[in-house]
């Protein structure tokens, strides 16, 4: 009787189970089994370190079962909104974007809130003022990246009263990282009088920028002891332009960067970069975790940080094969 009894009981959760899961096809609002549908609009293609973060994206949506729309704004804020309002008018379960730059987000938020769809952004965060916007900022402390950038010149040149003349190149005019990495490096060096940044342009974290921008920043200066590039790209850039001009980089210019891609390890190795500070691009399968609870209605912390590290000189022929990006 006992088995017989068991074979119905789970005949029936059999059941129960297909129909669940069947749904009927009706959406998420069916408590259906249908996929959650994010739409993400992306900054660009403008960097290894983009790339390994879209790569990242669209492998964690696939292997969550999430259906992912995904718009490339070739580092548009325009095509940003727009792409934007197509998910809305597609009423996308989730929003997910990286705003190339920190202001003018205001319409659209509200817009999506209005629409009753969430939001969350992930990399670079937005100026705003108002309120309940979005859910959550899923990225790096880039203020802190430029004080560890800061840090380690300080000590590096901890022996010398003489002048060091530093250029900066500064990522996207407008984003959060380029505002933020100038920020934290400014508060470091300023300490120190000795220090000082003779130019500061942007490259737009791409590697033409970086060359083009230290050609120029070679053509105005003889003296130049320290680059300080928002992000490798940039600073592999400006390698070609030091070079061209029969200077040493990491030797005659001590070079220090941000991102932490393979290159600028190999660039590393070879003597070429002094210190990378690492910003993880790698936050597909967090995004994908708060994707899934900002769907259920579930609480997420407003902010959430990613860890990274710091990489000198000796150190990155050992990390180099380890390097996921
Ligand atoms: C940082 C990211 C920046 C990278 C650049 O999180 O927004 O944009 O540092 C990229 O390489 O272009």
């Amino acid at each position: 009787m006992k088995k017989a009894l068991s074979a119905a009981a789970a005949a029936l959760a059999l059941a129960v189970a297909a129909t669940a899961c069947g749904g009927g096809g009706e959406g998420a609002q069916s408590g259906g089994d249908d996929p959650i549908v994010l739409g993400f609009s992306q900054v660009g293609a403008e960097s290894g370190w983009r790339t390994a973060n879209t790569e990242s994206i669209k492998q964690a949506a696939k292997e969550a079962g999430i259906e992912l729309k995904f718009s490339d704004a070739q580092q548009q804020q325009q095509n940003q909104i727009q792409a934007i309002r197509s998910f809305i008018q597609q009423n996308v379960d989730v929003i997910a974007f990286s705003p190339v730059v920190e202001s003018g987000w205001d319409t659209v938020l509200l817009e999506a809130k209005a629409a009753g769809i969430p939001v969350v952004l992930t990399d670079r965060a937005v100026e705003t003022d108002q309120k309940d916007v979005y859910e959550t900022f899923l990225g790096s402390d880039f203020v802190e990246e430029g004080r560890k950038a800061g840090r380690w010149l300080v000590e590096e040149y901890a022996d010398t009263d003489d002048q060091v003349n530093i250029v900066e190149l500064q990522g996207t005019t407008g984003s959060a990282p380029a505002n933020d990495r100038k920020e934290g490096f400014a508060e470091i060096i300023g300490e120190h009088d000795k220090f000082e940044v003779v130019a500061s342009q942007s490259g737009d974290f791409t590697r033409s920028g970086g060359q083009e921008v230290m050609q120029a920043f070679l053509s105005s200066h003889d003296d130049i002891d320290v680059l300080y590039a928002h992000n490798d790209d940039m600073a592999l850039g400006a390698i070609e332009s030091i070079e061209a001009a029969g200077l040493e980089p990491g030797e005659d210019i001590t070079i220090i960067s941000i991102d932490g891609i393979k290159d600028a390890f190999r660039a590393m190795a070879d003597g070429k970069i002094n210190l990378v500070v690492e910003c993880n691009p790698l936050i597909g399968p967090q995004l994908m975790d708060l994707v899934e609870k900002v769907h259920a209605g579930e609480e997420v912390k407003p902010r959430i940080t990613v860890e990274e590290g710091v990489f000198t000189q000796d150190e990155a022929a050992e990390a180099l094969p380890d390097r996921k990006y």
